[in-house]
């Protein structure tokens, strides 16, 4: 058995070296996936064509010395096999047809919608490296229930906080179903072979108090309960972006293996709160490796210094589009000389 990192720090065990992976590793920053981008139809057909998927899950993994993939997909998929119409439009982002509360009864999860995503995962892992891991993911279920309610991110989600406020009944009914749906597909995606999954809660710092309580923590509880209980050996990584003090209830009450940290927490003090209960992940400025140079090897090395070898390198956010590859490729060198 050879030993993969990434999985080493998530099951407790002493890695080889630093794990090290970043958020949308797979994008438009790589010339290679401009070109296949700028051959397929559209962004959707991409994320469900398994042999687009696969090559572009597989891209940043040729260029860089990463630990882990990370399935190409999206995380308003699931919408998507709820029965919700999706488009991807040039340069304006998603936008969906937006759910009424009084239609929450209609939506039903047809897994069959998201086989290709399975081949992908299926076709991935035969290609993959042996210490190299396979991260599956989906979006949590206050996020997925942000894009559903408002359409678009375009007005900061005003309207699902309005749900929060004036009909949590239907917002708790909706959140139910996205976290049912979001069970059955992270459960097919690691039957697929996915070795990892991350919960991606973009939009947690939207919410506060008993409303972050009740539409961020419990769902997350539940989707991780319900896949410890099929799948007890599957590490899970929560990624509460933008939850500031709510990330200290999130690590103690959700269950998740280790937590994703966004640019905004202090290094310190999540060190001494948050590191001591489980791994920690991130949480580098994706405008530091914009940048590149020597404030990006110096906030690395802050990191590195900090957080010692346990922790997972990672930015706070995704890669931005216009980063040089470069600077990519100078963050996994800074990262690998610090460790020899
Ligand atoms: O080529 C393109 O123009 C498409 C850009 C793109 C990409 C590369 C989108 C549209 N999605 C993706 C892939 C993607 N999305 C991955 C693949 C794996 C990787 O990280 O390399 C993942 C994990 C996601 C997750 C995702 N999609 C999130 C959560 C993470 C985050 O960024 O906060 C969210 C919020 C989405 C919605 C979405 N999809 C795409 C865009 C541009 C957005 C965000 C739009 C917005 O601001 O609301």
């Amino acid at each position: 058995m050879f030993s993969k990192p990434l999985l080493d720090v998530l099951t407790g065990r002493k890695p080889d070296r630093r794990p090290l992976w970043l958020m949308r590793q797979a994008g438009r920053y790589l010339p290679e996936y401009r070109e296949i981008r700028s051959k397929s139809k559209n962004f959707l057909n991409m994320c469900l064509t398994p042999d687009l998927a696969t090559e572009v899950t597989l891209q940043p993994l040729r260029r860089f010395d990463l630990d882990a993939a990370i399935l190409f997909a999206d995380i308003l998929l699931v919408p998507l096999a709820m029965g919700v119409a999706l488009d991807f439009r040039e340069g304006e982002g998603p936008v969906l047809e937006r759910i009424e509360s009084k239609k929450i009864d209609r939506l039903s999860y047809d897994s069959q919608k998201l086989a290709p995503v399975f081949e992908t995962i299926r076709r991935v892992k035969q290609d993959l490296p042996e210490k190299k891991t396979l991260i599956g993911f989906c979006g949590a279920p206050w996020t997925v229930a942000c894009y559903m309610i408002d359409g678009t991110s375009k007005k900061n989600f005003i309207e699902a906080k309005r749900w929060s406020l004036d009909q949590p009944e239907s917002l708790d009914l909706l959140i139910d179903r996205i976290t049912q749906a979001s069970e059955t597909y992270l459960a097919a995606q690691i039957d697929a072979g996915v070795e990892v999954v991350q919960i991606f809660d973009s939009w947690a710092g939207l919410l506060q108090g008993d409303a972050f309580m009740r539409f961020v923590i419990e769902p997350t509880r539940q989707l991780v309960m319900r896949l410890k209980k099929r799948f007890p050996h599957i590490p899970i990584i929560g990624f509460p972006r933008e939850a500031g003090d709510g990330y200290s209830p999130y690590i103690r009450e959700t269950g998740v293996d280790a937590l994703g940290l966004d640019p905004f927490v202090d290094l310190q003090k999540a060190k001494i709160e948050l590191q001591p209960i489980k791994p920690l992940q991130g949480n580098l400025d994706p405008a530091l490796l914009l940048r590149g140079g020597e404030e990006m090897k110096g906030a690395l090395e802050n990191i590195m210094t900090l957080m010692g070898p346990n922790h997972i390198l990672n930015l706070g956010h995704g890669v931005l589009p216009q980063t040089p590859v470069e600077h990519v490729s100078e963050l996994v060198r800074i990262v690998r000389e610090f460790e020899s």
